[in-house]
């Protein structure tokens, strides 16, 4: 049996991974050693002190006790769950030994990288030494790093070459789990240049953008390129339709010239962009709403002066977190640009990079989720409290194992989606996988966005004082993931999109859905440990079912009202579903068994505990607003 062979069939306990991929294990640092100060004079009364013994602080100030800091293991040999997961639909050798390996490089050479980022943030820098405009974003040598490494390990070019058909999107996205929280945010500009490859592909590779597809998805770090993607303006982030000021103007070559304000703008060092403006006329009117949006292909560039073409960089932004990334305010002055969507369809055509970036939004969730779960236990394995080791203390670990639970719900959740993803790509999907994907999307990147800030928190408290130390890295991880349920659709938004779809496909997505939870139930009704966590599921499905019916009923505003509680009770039961389907695997553990019992205990169904409390009425709305603005004097 080879060494890949024996990884995809024995179970593995512990971490080393010498004789899997080669390589033989290291423990990293997530910071530096610190050095302890030297001692100073003593007088002769202290001398004696030290000398009975009784002086421990008397050479050093800092006492002789250290404690010693959680270290970062490769991420792939941490985790169970991926293992078993990839074991079960991916047991491909190829797949576990380039996981295995890459996993290896992110402990012990890109996490420093990633440190890097964040210490070392870019700067803007307007002019150069002799007055003239440049607009130069100067990003760390880390950084650029991260981008060569991206090209050479396939992070975004797995996605296409689709070495394993449908799990393509599986392995890709186990990559970039692994990678994520060592990246300084270099997933961010890989989300959006999946997406914009993802978006070119479907309309049809064509010039100009035929070579952008090519650079997207190359493995080549001198040919690979990165791209942006330019949706919000001042007017807000969320109503795009109504919110975009940008025209375009039409040149006689049949380009545009972009004319506009980005308000904000990510990764703002890409090599290109997919962005949306209005068509002006003949007159210069431009088409309202979201008809009169398109979407356009530019490319950044210099002139020979070293100017940008077409745009200005006015400032960057001052964000909570993410710092390590360049976000930029743009003004676009003649811009040159191509439209790549027919005119008016700019809003569906860029909705499959929506789809990409919502699903690496959701992948980072859970991976900074699963960071802090391995930093936290392999803390617990170290620190001493109250006479014995944190791991020691069972409610230290009872918490620990409440984050694990959200961890690996998060994970098979967004798994699942890639899976349908991948279908999707490889012509394999059924009409019932296209509407679980569709009304997937949101719930998953909703939901997992919340869940990784609650549960990063929550392991931030695991480490006391330290978890709140920034030169200790943790606070980093707290402060990326509140963004993660901001960018790409605030959790509301995304609410109110899966609204959307189910009256769009009259509520077929919701049939599939409903079909699919059915049937992974069935697959595990005959395990007898998990009965508790199918009636739970099966009960919460009841219930949905029963709200999907009165909801039908009543005026549109009582739908919006439930939208969020919606939104998180398809969340719950899909993923207690994806868990107990887990759990019945031949292959499973006891505790892929006691995952799926303790998910179930949450309240699966919020929407219909909610709707029996009467939060849904019509009465609610002014109450909620007289309680919300409770304490202004009334002028
Ligand atoms: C580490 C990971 C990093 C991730 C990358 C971070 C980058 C950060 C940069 C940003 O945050 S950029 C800003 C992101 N902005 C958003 O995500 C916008 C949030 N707002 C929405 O999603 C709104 O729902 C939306 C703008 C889409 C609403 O616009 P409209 O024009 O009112 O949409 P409408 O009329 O409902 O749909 C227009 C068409 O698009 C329809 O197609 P048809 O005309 O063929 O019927 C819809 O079906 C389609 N569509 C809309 N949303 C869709 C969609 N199709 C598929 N999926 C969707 N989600």
């Amino acid at each position: 049996m080879s060494v890949c062979s024996a990884l995809l069939t024995r179970r593995v306990a512990g971490g080393g991974c010498r004789g899997w991929c080669g390589v033989a294990p290291q423990l990293v640092p997530i910071r530096s050693a610190s050095v302890a100060e030297p001692g100073t004079r003593r007088s002769d009364e202290e001398q004696l002190w030290e000398a009975t013994g009784n002086l421990p602080f008397s050479r050093a100030k800092t006492g002789s006790f250290f404690q010693e800091r959680p270290v970062l293991k490769n991420p792939f040999l941490e985790d169970a769950l991926l293992r078993g997961y990839l074991r079960r639909h991916l047991p491909q050798e190829a797949a576990f030994s380039d996981l295995c390996a890459f996993g290896e490089r992110v402990a012990n050479e890109v996490d420093e990288w990633g440190r890097e980022c964040e210490v070392t943030p870019p700067r803007l820098v307007h002019f150069d030494p002799w007055g003239r405009r440049v607009d130069h974003i100067v990003t760390s040598s880390a950084w650029k790093r991260m981008k060569d490494l991206s090209a050479q390990e396939g992070l975004v070019a797995i996605g296409y070459e689709r070495p394993f058909g449908e799990w393509s999107r599986v392995y890709q996205m186990s990559k970039l789990y692994i990678f994520s929280p060592s990246s300084g945010l270099y997933t961010c500009p890989l989300a959006m240049t999946d997406g914009a490859a993802k978006v070119i592909q479907s309309i049809g590779v064509s010039w100009p953008a035929h070579e952008a597809y090519s650079r997207l998805t190359s493995r080549q770090p001198e040919r690979f390129r990165t791209s942006g993607q330019w949706m919000t303006e001042r007017q807000g982030g969320s109503d795009v339709a109504s919110g975009t000021e940008t025209v375009a103007v039409p040149q006689t070559d049949g380009s545009y010239k972009l004319h506009g304000f980005k308000w904000f703008t990510s990764a703002t060092d890409a090599d290109m962009t997919l962005t949306l403006a209005r068509v002006q006329d003949r007159t210069g009117a431009t088409a309202p709403g979201s008809r009169g949006l398109s979407l356009f292909y530019a490319e950044v560039s210099r002139d020979e002066g070293g100017r940008l073409r077409g745009i200005e960089v006015q400032r960057l932004k001052d964000k909570l977190g993410t710092r390590q990334m360049p976000t930029a305010e743009l003004l676009l002055d003649g811009l040159p640009a191509h439209r790549i969507s027919e005119e008016g369809r700019g809003v569906a055509s860029i909705a499959n990079m929506l789809t990409i970036t919502r699903i690496h939004n959701s992948i980072s969730a859970a991976a900074a989720m699963r960071r802090v779960v391995q930093l936290a236990r392999d803390y617990a394995t170290r620190r001493t409290a109250f006479g014995k080791l944190l791991k020691d203390h069972p409610l230290h670990i009872q918490t620990l194992a409440r984050m694990e639970v959200e961890t690996r719900g998060a994970f098979l959740l967004v798994m699942d989606v890639c899976r349908l993803l991948g279908r999707e790509e490889s012509g394999t999907a059924t009409q019932l996988d296209a509407h679980l994907l569709r009304l997937l999307t949101p719930v998953v990147k909703l939901y997992t966005g919340k869940q990784a800030v609650a549960v990063v928190s929550e392991g931030l408290e695991s480490f006391g004082g330290q978890g709140y130390i920034e030169d200790t890295g943790l606070p980093g991880l707290l402060r990326d993931a509140q963004v993660l349920s901001i960018w790409e659709g605030t959790t509301n938004v995304l609410s109110l999109d899966v609204l959307r779809c189910v009256a769009r496909s009259s509520g077929m997505v919701l049939h599939a859905f409903f079909t699919h939870v059915k049937s992974l139930l069935a697959g595990a009704s005959s395990v007898p440990s998990l009965t508790p966590a199918l009636k739970a599921v099966d009960g919460a499905l009841s219930e949905l079912e029963d709200f999907v019916q009165v909801a039908a009923t009543r005026a549109p505003g009582y739908l919006e009202l439930a939208a969020r509680d919606l939104a998180y009770s398809l969340a719950r039961i899909y993923t207690g579903a994806l868990l107990i389907d887990h759990a019945s695997w031949k292959g499973a553990s006891s505790s892929d068994t006691y995952a799926a019992l303790r998910w179930c205990e949450h309240d699966l169904c919020p929407v219909a505990t909610k709707q029996a409390r009467g939060c849904y009425d019509l009465s609610t709305p002014p109450l909620d607003a007289a309680l919300v603005y409770d304490g202004p004097i009334q002028g």
